[in-house]
């Protein structure tokens, strides 16, 4: 009898030498510490060099603004179908079947990819913009009238999960199996650390919940599942990976949006002057809400794969290396940002990594954008000031940089 045993991961991905004259930086990018207030990280892991290599993990990283664009942009050299975490799929089981629009690579990329783009195309969101503002105008009452509340469950969670499943289309609502997906997403992204390991635990009764509510049975008419779902019916993609496409909106959807919306709230509170400008000009909201991904980036590092020897602004980098691109550095890099520090709400800044750049960039970002724009224009109109009623506390994250909790009060005007 041939019992076939799943042998032990020896490696994750492949453990690529030091390169020939490129700085070694003994950190671990995925500590607590490190994760929960990554400032001094990022700074220094832009001083260091263009790309350091980081013996713990036997990797390289990069966070200045330039390389870190090439790298992500670059889809020939640098791979997603390897995985976009520390696990390298050549040599080690995904924890969960690839993405069929985030772990590919074109040509197969293409035909998901546009899909995905027809199913939250501005167009397809005129319809969604009105009940997202009537569920943001009416949230905001309820917290004004709490006054003091913690804006991590009670504003930035709420909010999302109160209209971005009924957008989809869901039937069955479960805040907490949609949130606890989420963190199981973006923590598998880093190596098998506790944080890992706890996110992970949640999977029985988390994944099989995620998988149900992909089916078409399950998904209303008029949603983004059900305009998937269309694009099988049409011949497009089959039916498998319909359920896959709306797998990748549970996954990519809500703790994305969740953490960008509790990051704004911590910019403002920080920010008094900010917020007074935001409220004389509302329609400062989506600046405000970009200013904020640029400050805070909600998705703060992802890898690519080095498919190939190549080199990077004259940098070599050796074939099979995973590359950490820390987005949250580049984003502070102060030669691309005047004042790269300075949270200003008019700043409009374009070109921040906080939705990526090149093919593989957020194609949910309209979305993303018209939730926390109806959020933070209802928040302008009706609220006077936003104080921190306690100290906020940020939650350490694989991949997502988010707070755990963040203690307000809203003053009426
Ligand atoms: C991150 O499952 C997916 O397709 C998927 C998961 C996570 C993301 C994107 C796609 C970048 C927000």
């Amino acid at each position: 009898m041939n019992v076939q045993v799943d042998a032990p991961l020896l490696e994750e991905h492949v453990a690529i030498a030091p390169p020939e004259g490129m700085a070694v930086w003994d950190i671990d990018p995925y500590s607590d510490d490190v994760l929960a207030e990554p400032a001094a990280y990022y700074a220094e892991l832009r001083a260091r060099g263009p790309f350091v290599y980081i013996p713990r993990y036997a990797l390289l990283a990069c966070g200045r603004y330039p390389e870190t664009k090439e790298v992500f942009s670059d889809w020939q050299r640098f791979v997603s179908s390897r995985g976009v975490g520390l696990t390298d799929f050549k040599l080690a089981k995904p924890w969960r079947p690839p993405s069929i629009i985030l772990e590919v690579d074109p040509p197969d990329h293409a035909k998901t990819r546009s899909v995905m783009v027809r199913v939250m195309s501005p167009r397809a969101l005129t319809d969604l913009r009105q009940a997202f503002q009537a569920a943001a105008d009416a949230l905001v009452d309820a917290l004004l009238a709490k006054g003091t509340f913690d804006a991590v469950p009670d504003l930035a969670e709420a909010y999302p999960t109160s209209v971005f499943p009924q957008a989809v289309g869901l039937t069955e609502i479960d805040t907490r199996r949609l949130v606890d997906y989420g963190a199981m997403v973006f923590n598998a992204l880093g190596p098998d650390n506790a944080l890992r390991r706890r996110s992970m635990a949640k999977g029985p009764d988390v994944v099989p919940w995620i998988m149900e509510q992909c089916r078409r049975e399950r998904l209303a008419p008029g949603g983004f599942g059900a305009m998937i779902y269309a694009a099988a019916d049409a011949g497009e993609i089959t039916e498998a990976e319909a359920g896959m496409l709306v797998r990748s909106l549970l996954s990519a959807g809500v703790d994305t949006t969740v953490t960008g919306i509790g990051n704004a709230i911590w910019c403002l509170a920080g920010h008094p002057g900010e917020f007074q400008r935001l409220r004389e000009n509302p329609r400062l909201a989506l600046p405000a809400f970009e200013e904020t991904l640029r400050i805070t980036s909600p998705v703060h590092s992802f890898c690519r794969t080095a498919n190939q020897a190549t080199a990077v602004n004259g940098v070599a980098i050796p074939q099979d290396a995973k590359i950490l691109c820390v987005l949250g550095a580049a984003n502070l890099d102060p030669d691309q940002w005047p004042d790269a520090d300075r949270f200003d709400i008019a700043r409009r800044p374009a070109g921040h990594l906080a939705f990526g750049v090149g093919i593989h960039n957020c194609v949910g970002q309209n979305v993303a954008r018209a939730e926390a724009s109806a959020l933070l224009t209802a928040i302008a109109n009706k609220v006077g000031a936003i104080e921190f009623a306690g100290a906020p506390v940020w939650r350490p994250g694989n991949a997502i940089h988010a707070l755990d909790s963040l203690p307000v009060t809203f003053r009426a005007p």
